[in-house]
């Protein structure tokens, strides 16, 4: 090869190298730029693309912000009561699917055996029936509800669609126990709690004493292993009606007064009011459309039992689950810092506080066709393989 062609394979090498280089080390630019031209100079051209090779492939690497960890997640859902906390728990495993969380256990607040059967049979559905369940012993609302044991008794010629993991509830522990070893299994501040139904299982997590399963009561496990509450309740909106009571809270008001009575100052709160989930709706088009991968759904058949087909329903609890997971994107606003607290009327209220650190969630027009789109391809996308 006559040293013309070598300088121009040089000059070519050269340039990529520069461009590399530049995005690789910033600040120590000539140094790097001088010591590549030399050793290239003196490499055989195989060594050459090979040396390129490494150096596309690091800039790869580089070029992608390093990944955040999976957010570690507790579900505490009243699933059954509505159609959303089944959605809720789709979009939380189709983010597992995408490395973005870690569901570490489902608790149910409603008082009725199917209700944690259905969880069981969505988290089998996809492909994680080891994830821990727990259930609600006297709580409220223990009527049975439209979908949750119609799924899970599907069958086709005597054999049941819906794999799941326990034969009957009565097999499933009790949530506080499971919320409490939960949390003392994990690391320091490091838990997302998402509690989407009432606060019935909360309340009592807060009041426990040690126990044989830490010797922490539950408030110092809260204190010591939460890192932000993320809870569907109550409503922020101008426009509420004076008589307007939202179902999260008026179902199990004295439970709403005690978590927002003993929950730790320092660890934030942020709440999906019901006027978030309201404007943002999960269209009957997509239930329609997006789930023909499998014959039997288990979401889409919940929603078609819930209600008569074709609805669209608000997106209330998917709200706080998309929050907890995707804080930072931009998909909803905050209000100023405060406190809440229930007050006599029963109602949830929000005082502003600059040193609090209790916030709920806003929304713009754009903000709504945005998460509207996002929560209705998470809830449909299918299990991981
Ligand atoms: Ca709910």
């Amino acid at each position: 090869m006559s040293l013309n062609k070598e300088y121009q394979i040089m000059d070519s090498y050269y340039e990529m190298i520069v461009v590399l280089e530049i995005r690789l080390y910033p600040e120590e630019k000539p140094y790097h730029l001088f010591h590549l031209n030399r050793q290239l100079f003196e490499m055989k051209d195989a060594m050459k693309l090979k040396l390129l090779a490494v150096f596309l492939c690091f800039s790869i690497f580089q070029s992608e912000s390093p990944a955040a960890p999976p957010v570690k997640l507790i579900f505490d859902t009243d699933m059954g009561n509505d159609i959303d906390d089944a959605l809720a728990l789709a979009v939380i495993h189709a983010l597992q699917s995408r490395g973005e969380c870690e569901l570490l256990a489902v608790t149910s607040s409603k008082d009725n055996p199917w209700s944690i059967m259905y969880c069981d049979v969505v988290n089998s559905f996809y492909g994680r029936p080891g994830i821990p369940l727990g259930t609600v012993s006297k709580g409220v609302t223990n009527l049975e509800g439209s979908y949750t044991r119609k799924v899970v008794e599907t069958s086709e010629k005597g054999q049941p669609v819906f794999a799941r993991r326990f034969q009957n509830a009565e097999q499933i522990p009790d949530a506080v126990s499971v919320l409490r070893s939960t949390l003392a299994a994990q690391p320091d501040h490091s838990v997302v709690l998402v509690v989407v139904g009432f606060s019935t299982n909360i309340a009592r997590l807060l009041q426990s004493p040690g126990d044989q399963i830490s010797p922490l009561t539950g408030l110092e496990l809260v204190s010591r292993k939460v890192k932000l509450l993320s809870q569907m309740i109550g409503r922020f909106d101008r426009d509420k009606p004076a008589d307007f009571h939202e179902y999260n809270v008026k179902l199990d008001v004295p439970a709403a007064k005690t978590v927002y009575k003993l929950w730790p100052a320092e660890i934030p709160i942020v709440v999906s009011g019901w006027e978030v989930g309201r404007a943002i709706q999960n269209r009957a088009s997509s239930i329609q459309n997006d789930y023909d991968y499998v014959k039997y759904h288990p979401v889409k058949m919940g929603y078609e039992y819930w209600h008569e087909m074709p609805y669209d329903r608000p997106t209330y609890d998917l709200t706080s689950v998309l929050y907890a997971i995707r804080p930072g994107r931009g998909y909803f606003g905050l209000s100023k810092p405060g406190q809440f607290k229930i007050n006599k009327l029963g109602k949830l209220e929000h005082t502003v506080k600059p040193d609090g650190n209790q916030q709920y969630l806003t929304l713009t027009p754009d903000q709504i066709i945005r998460v509207q789109e996002v929560l209705e391809n998470l809830s449909s996308q299918p299990p991981a393989k």
